[in-house]
């Protein structure tokens, strides 16, 4: 059993430089894994962690899943490498048309990645690329949103709205726009599901078309549930207004899905759950069960096709990863579809939401929560913030959880939950029981 195994430890952790992560602090406290199965990390000290965050909203079966581990093992020794430029393996097909088929009817075609981020720069220039082919090269303009969060490659940092992730490094792309932001706390407080309020915002993309001319501007891009900012919700309308003013103008709309994919808001695809089409679908983390690094975008047939032009030897879209369908990934990719149909966790998790609804709504009234949103299987409580000392309050609260035995994740002063869609009602309320604790005895 996995969980059983010994990481020894290490004795210097200064040569590598950990992502995002707090480098100094965490090194002189490190939190250090070891192994996992099921709903549960093992630590270095051989505690039992309740993994309520799916890794990084990734883990969407659940750790050490069997068909996939084997998968993995027999790809290895099967086929470990193939070219993907100019040659091809069979289970990039079949992970392809398995993708096309548990989509919605429109998006026809699947291009590989190895990221989100790699996505959402693939699908960006896909879009300004498909404008180009048809004779409408003017349309380059990209418009994302305030605290979007769209990978941190060029393109994706530009489109996103996260101050951060932006602004050390430069002027990033030309030409790019934001909506404003829907976390409208005042009006939308304690809301269960899509808040009401906020769907007329959609309505300032009317004005930057108005700004620069639609036959300037590309495609829109925006995560239907926001999910790095602290799990922000479509106001009721909202995506709708987008896909009704992107389509009049012939503006080609994304959806950003890396985290909404595979099950997590209780449907394959958020569009799919919000009943709202776009033109690009960008995808990751769950595809994989986060298990080996993958992404893709789904494109309808409408965008594929105006690159099928010109003479049949000429490459179509210059534009490709080493790594795009890997087999190994590939393999594993068609392993955790296979696992997610054969135990029905995308129709587990729709049927989960009520009682992780109540669950994580009967923490309101516990000290510092101004908020408690959700939807499928995320939720997020967001804390009054320390005066001067913002994310300090969820930072303890991590940590002080962390010791507890459960990991959460927050961002800015927000606890964000997204646990493997395989979690127990058991241990749905040890989680939220873990965090009346840790709202108790945080300062
Ligand atoms: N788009 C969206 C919507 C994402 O959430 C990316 C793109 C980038 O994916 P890659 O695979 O390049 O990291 C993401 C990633 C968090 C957290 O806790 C969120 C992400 C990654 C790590 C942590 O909020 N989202």
């Amino acid at each position: 059993m996995a969980l059983d195994a010994k990481g020894a430890r290490p004795n210097d952790l200064s040569a590598l430089w950990m992502p995002f992560t707090a480098n100094r602090q965490f090194k002189k406290a490190p939190r250090l894994l070891v192994a996992a199965d099921g709903m549960y990390y093992r630590d270095i000290d051989g505690r039992q962690i309740l993994d309520a965050t799916a890794g990084l909203w990734c883990v969407n079966a659940g750790h050490n899943r069997p068909r996939i581990v084997e998968a993995i093992r027999r790809q290895a020794g099967e086929l470990d490498y193939a070219p993907g430029f100019q040659m091809g393996h069979p289970k990039a097909f079949e992970l392809a048309s398995q993708l096309r088929d548990m989509a919605p009817e429109p998006y026809q075609h699947v291009f590989f990645t190895n990221s989100g981020s790699e996505s959402v720069d693939t699908a960006l220039k896909i879009a300004i690329g498909y404008h180009k082919m048809r004779g409408e090269g003017g349309r380059t303009r990209l418009i994302g949103r305030e605290k979007g969060y769209h990978g941190v490659n060029f393109g994706g940092i530009s489109v996103g709205g996260i101050g951060n992730n932006r602004r050390f490094f430069g002027p990033l792309l030309p030409g790019v726009d934001h909506l404003p932001h829907t976390h409208l706390i005042e009006k939308n407080r304690f809301t269960r599901g899509q808040p009401l309020h906020g769907a007329e915002l959609a309505d300032d993309l009317e004005d930057i078309i108005a700004t620069h001319g639609a036959d300037t501007i590309a495609a829109v891009i925006v995560e239907p549930m926001a999910g790095s900012a602290g799990v922000i919700l479509p106001p009721k309308g909202y995506l709708e207004r987008l896909r009704e003013i992107t389509a009049k103008h012939g503006i080609l709309l994304i959806f950003d899905e890396v985290i909404t994919g595979f099950g997590r808001l209780g449907a394959s695809f958020a569009a799919e759950r919000f009943g709202v089409l776009p033109d690009m679908i960008t995808l990751a983390k769950g595809l994989t069960n986060g298990v080996i690094p993958m992404g893709a975008v789904l494109v309808t047939g409408e965008i594929h096709d105006a690159f099928m032009q010109g003479p049949e030897h000429m490459i179509e879209l210059f534009h490709g990863y080493t790594y795009s369908g890997n087999p190994i990934a590939s393999a594993a990719g068609l392993a955790t579809l296979e696992t997610y149909r054969e135990e029905g966790l995308f129709e587990r998790a729709a049927e989960l939401e009520s009682y992780f609804e109540e669950a994580v709504h009967s923490l309101r009234g516990k000290p510092h929560v101004i908020d408690i949103r959700n939807m499928g299987l995320v939720g997020a409580i967001e804390l009054e913030p320390i005066a001067g000392a913002p994310t300090k309050r969820a930072f303890s609260a991590f940590l002080k959880a962390f010791e507890k035995g459960v990991l959460i994740r927050t961002t800015g002063d927000i606890i964000a939950l997204s646990p493997p869609l395989i979690i127990s009602k058991a241990e749905i309320d040890r989680l939220v029981d873990t965090l009346g604790e840790v709202l108790e005895e945080i300062e």
